[in-house]
């Protein structure tokens, strides 16, 4: 997908008999609910062609919609809408980002009304993780790290750096590290992210002794699109990346033109200008 708007494929109150809802009467006699979605994908290509394989075809997500809504069952609202939004990003070739509102008609709650409805809007993300090892066998860490991140729902690793040999910074009375950088696509939040990443350096038996001290994996994350986002527990972009030629040096093998969201400069702008200094 380009930089530009993207294009919007929408279906608009698709009727669904289904059961969700709080009240077992509701769970046992299902009702009506009314789905729309809007598909952000690009249609160019599409528009060229007129090959419809180049697009998302309407139909066949129209009966996925159907078949998942009354295939499970939900109490809330919120719930069948997170669930169908998820499985939506995970099967749909080409689809970035949904917007999707399920409406309930005939929600019981004994006073007239039109409808009620929850609309969300869910999507793929693209994080920068820099991992860093200088503990054991640490090609093995990074390996394992690297496949684990791929393992979890709704994360793909789309490109790996370079494992590469690093002097230790900040602590210099360390062995050496290995370091490395990768981009990945997500549906998670950052802080559940960040959660994934704790879990996994946990496996990789991380002890937290000393701050910036050996470990056998440390994982990072540099950029999450161009979030700017302080809190006590995480920060991003991560505040010291740009002096750090350990994070810089592989990120910019798959990233170079990538653009920090605060200083404007690209990371290979950013690797140069601490190279120069020194
Ligand atoms: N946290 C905040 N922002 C983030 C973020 N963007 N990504 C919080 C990940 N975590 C973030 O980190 C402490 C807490 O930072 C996390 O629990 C999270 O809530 P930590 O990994 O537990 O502690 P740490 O790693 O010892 O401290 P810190 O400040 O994260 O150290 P760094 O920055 O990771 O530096 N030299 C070389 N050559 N190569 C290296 O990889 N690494 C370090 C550690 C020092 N020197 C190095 C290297
Ligand atoms: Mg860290």
């Amino acid at each position: 997908m380009n930089s530009m708007k993207p294009d919007e494929i929408k279906i608009e109150d698709l009727e669904v008999f289904a059961r969700h809802g709080v009240f077992p009467e509701e769970n046992a006699l299902g009702q009506k609910f009314l789905v729309s979605a809007v598909l952000y994908t690009d249609t160019r290509r599409a528009g060229q062609t007129d090959d419809l394989s180049a697009s998302i075809h309407y139909g066949e997500v129209s009966a996925f919609i159907d078949r998942f809504l009354r295939e499970h069952t939900f109490k809330l609202l919120e719930r069948a809408a997170e669930a169908l939004a998820e499985e939506m990003l995970l099967t749909i070739g080409g689809l970035r980002k949904v917007s999707l509102e399920i409406k309930k008609p005939w929600a019981p709650i004994g006073l007239p009304l039109k409808t009620v409805s929850v609309k969300i809007e869910r999507g793929w993300h693209t994080a920068y993780i820099a991992l860093g090892s200088n503990m054991g066998d640490r090609k093995a860490y990074l390996d394992d790290a690297v496949r684990k991140l791929d393992q979890v729902k709704g994360c793909t690793v789309k490109k790996v750096s370079d494992l590469i040999e690093t002097p230790p910074y900040g602590v210099t009375d360390q062995d050496d590290f290995l370091n490395g950088c990768l981009e990945l696509e997500t549906l998670l939040y950052p802080e559940e992210l960040l959660d994934e990443l704790h879990r996994i350096e946990q496996e990789a038996g991380r002890e937290r002794i000393l701050r910036w001290g050996p470990r056998t994996l440390d994982l990072d994350i540099i950029f999450y699109d161009d979030l700017v986002w302080q809190q006590a527990d995480l920060c991003i972009p991560h505040v010291e990346m740009h002096k750090r030629e350990f994070v810089l040096a592989p990120l910019a093998q798959i990233a170079p033109y990538k653009r920090h969201p605060v200083y404007g400069k690209t990371v290979h702008e950013m690797l140069e200008e601490i190279k120069a200094a020194g």
